[in-house]
């Protein structure tokens, strides 16, 4: 693990490199802000003014010619907005963190698989409870939790276009859809043939297919079978949900699975342009290791015995025309191509990879697919048309569930020997990939080949590696997974800490590091350290801000559960009972059910006074009636566990049973307004 060098206090030497790199700030704010007047004398003496009072705060602070750089490069001053938002998994917090870039100033936690209360998400909303409860399993009484991996923006044309997010819970095989309208959950589906995955979320160019990859073999459909039948009983599994863009949903009828052999099937990535149409996943375990405890070595000395796994090919076009064409089986109301049909149809194709691998990565013109052997020190670049000349040709092996196999030296375009523990890979718009090292603590670049060799660069070679602190697991760069990256910044995901912050007792927060991918060639700085104090992100993804075109506030009534794909009109996303005419709003009785019809607006809510019996059953509506930007209430009930953000314009319904009598002032929430305090209302429960 390598230690930052540490920082020597200021030398005479030193003090003229900041005097410079005063200059050096002044121009750089004068070419941001295009104030060009009064921004400091700009001769570079750094002896005046503000600039001589950057220098003594420099000097001060014992920040170096690199620190001020880096300051002026990340700084976004008040009032302006950052050039890119990057969408980070929540790991087990079972949340997506939006972080603008490069700031790196945390924006939002989108509650997905795990209420979230200043969203009111979970907390007894009924579109957000209705999201949560369609995600259970069987055998768990509640599931509000989930161990989130990768998000991926929805895409067209290999490009992301802005609208939509999924991202997989690997725990207990869910995907969900987030809407970037709203940035609020729309869906969460639960697999009912796997039991965890890992390999998801991933989409095809055009995101007609969301890709949930497997991970640990199991019995499909949750069955049991003993240890003792691994090979027989167990099976892998990756699952392709369709998107119905039109609906803004995945749809479970159209969508399909794939049995694969009983090795645990890791990450996967979309083929695109040339590549389009397949799908790569690597794989580890194809040593099929059961466990110490039967009869064999713990899990992480049995996986790497074999010298090579299995790259997975799988030909999702000619899967999906199989599928549709009734080539499949039937497990738990969900459609599965048996492993016999994907071999006799031409689907699936195995190549060696060496050792352990844990990225699979597709380049930008989709000619190659990348993968990275954690116990293997090498970017091994497969050529897809090497690929598809060798399945040609016909693959003369097979695997012991007689899948064929091509040999590697087939497909193998070029292994770029890295550094010690290279896991996943992003690309530049100038023909460099940047792989993560996670022995190492480093980010590699590195040079394509074939089209896209950066000039003056030799293909497929190590250029530079940057340290970071420490363990970095994915790497996101600016568009860096598209046909079309972006470049310019790179953020590493640090799996540990250590010594790089206030230790927060023995749980430490993870690290997102900042990295300077604009300049080519052996330039590469850190630029920033941002501490995320929750749960390990494992993956992101950097869209360009200006792609994303969110609503500032509902249209009048939305029930954002009714809001379907972007070209719903929006007199259909209006709520059943939005109470948008304050002569609507009252209190209704219906025997036992009482229901509520109330607005809500700076700073009342209307009408302010509910009374029940206890044991009434009460259908509680509340409707915005703000059209202003950022006018949002909540409103929170004492003893009932409610809690709802109620933003300009939505409506939310909450149901619930008056079981507990007494009297329950329920408030808003939000510092909305001066009479913010005022703004309560009573609910009496008189007892039964
Ligand atoms: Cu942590 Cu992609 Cu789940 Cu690698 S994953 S590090
Ligand atoms: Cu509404 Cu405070």
């Amino acid at each position: 693990m390598r230690v930052h060098p540490a920082r020597s206090g200021l030398s005479p030497g030193r003090r003229k490199v900041v005097a410079a790199s005063v200059a050096v700030i002044a121009l750089v704010m004068a070419s941001c802000t295009g104030d060009d007047s009064g921004n400091g004398d700009g001769d570079g003496n750094g002896s005046s003014g503000a600039s001589g009072d950057l220098a003594d705060i420099a000097e001060a602070r014992g920040l170096t010619d690199a620190d001020l750089i880096a300051a002026a490069k990340t700084y976004v001053p008040s009032g302006q907005h950052d050039e890119y938002i990057m969408f980070a998994s929540g790991g087990q917090s079972g949340q997506v963190h939006v972080v603008g870039v490069p700031s790196m100033r945390l924006l939002r936690t989108i509650g997905v698989f795990t209420p979230e209360p200043w969203q009111g998400w979970g907390f007894g909303a009924a579109d957000t409870e209705a999201v949560l409860e369609e995600g259970y399993a069987p055998g768990t009484e509640e599931l509000r939790w989930a161990d989130t991996h990768h998000p991926a923006l929805s895409e067209t044309e290999g490009d992301y276009d802005g609208q939509f997010l999924f991202i997989n819970d690997k725990a207990n095989s869910r995907v969900a859809t987030i809407d970037l309208r709203d940035f609020e959950t729309k869906q969460i589906v639960r697999n009912p043939v796997a039991i965890n995955d890992h390999g998801g979320t991933f989409v095809t160019p055009n995101t007609d297919w969301v890709i949930e990859g497997g991970q640990y073999a199991m019995p499909l459909g949750w069955e049991w079978a003993s240890l003792d039948d691994y090979e027989t009983d167990y099976r892998g599994l990756i699952t392709f949900w369709k998107f119905d863009r039109a609906a803004g949903r995945l749809d479970p009828a159209q969508s399909f699975a794939m049995e694969l052999p009983p090795y645990w099937q890791d990450l996967c990535d979309a083929g695109k342009l040339d590549s389009e149409g397949w799908v790569f996943c690597n794989s580890i375990n194809t040593e099929m290791a059961t466990g110490m405890t039967h009869g064999g070595e713990q899990f992480e000395a049995a996986t790497g015995a074999n010298e090579t796994d299995y790259l997975h090919a799988i030909n999702l076009v000619k899967a999906a025309e199989v599928a549709a064409g009734g080539g499949t089986e039937t497990i738990n109301g969900f459609e599965v191509i048996p492993l016999q049909t994907s071999i006799d149809e031409g689907l699936l194709y195995f190549v060696p990879e060496p050792k352990s691998p844990h990225g699979s990565d597709v380049t930008p013109d989709g000619k190659y697919v990348v993968v990275s052997g954690k116990l293997d020190t090498h970017a091994n670049v497969y050529s897809f048309e090497k690929l598809m000349a060798a399945i040609e040709a016909g693959p003369t092996e097979v695997d012991p569930f007689g899948v064929p196999v091509i040999a590697m030296e087939d497909a193998m375009e070029a292994q770029v020997e890295l550094g010690l523990g290279p896991l996943h890979t992003q690309f530049d718009d100038k023909g460099y990939a940047y792989t993560s090292l996670f022995l190492d603590s480093a980010v590699a670049r590195w040079s394509l080949g074939g089209d896209s060799t950066p000039e003056g660069e030799e293909p497929w070679t190590l250029i530079t590696k940057t340290p970071v602190q420490y363990n970095i697991g994915h790497l996101t760069a600016a568009e860096g997974d598209t046909v079309s990256p972006d470049g310019k910044y790179l953020v590493a995901l640090n799996k540990w800490s250590i010594d790089r912050f206030f230790p927060t007792g023995p749980l430490l927060p993870q690290n997102f590091q900042l990295v300077d991918i604009a300049e080519g060639g052996t330039t590469m700085p850190v630029l920033y350290d941002s501490p995320l104090g929750v749960a390990e992100p494992h993956y992101a993804q950097t869209i360009k801000a200006d792609k994303l075109a969110p609503w500032t506030v509902y249209p009048l009534g939305t029930d954002p559960s009714k809001m379907g794909g972007w070209d719903t009109p929006t007199a259909d996303m209006v709520g059943d009972n939005a109470t948008t005419d304050a002569a609507q709003t009252g209190v209704t009785r219906d025997g036992n059910t009482v229901t509520v019809d109330m607005t809500v607006i700076r700073s009342h809510f209307a009408p302010d006074l509910i009374e029940v019996k206890q044991g009434d059953h009460v259908i509680w509506h509340l409707t915005s009636l703000e059209t202003t930007q950022d006018a949002t209430h909540g409103m929170a009930v004492p003893g009932y566990n409610i809690n709802l953000s109620i933003e300009a314009g939505e409506t939310v319904t909450v149901e619930f049973d008056a079981t507990q009598s007494g009297v329950f002032n329920f408030y808003c929430t939000e510092f909305c307004s001066a009479l913010h305090l005022e703004m309560m209302g009573h609910f009496l429960v008189e007892p039964a």
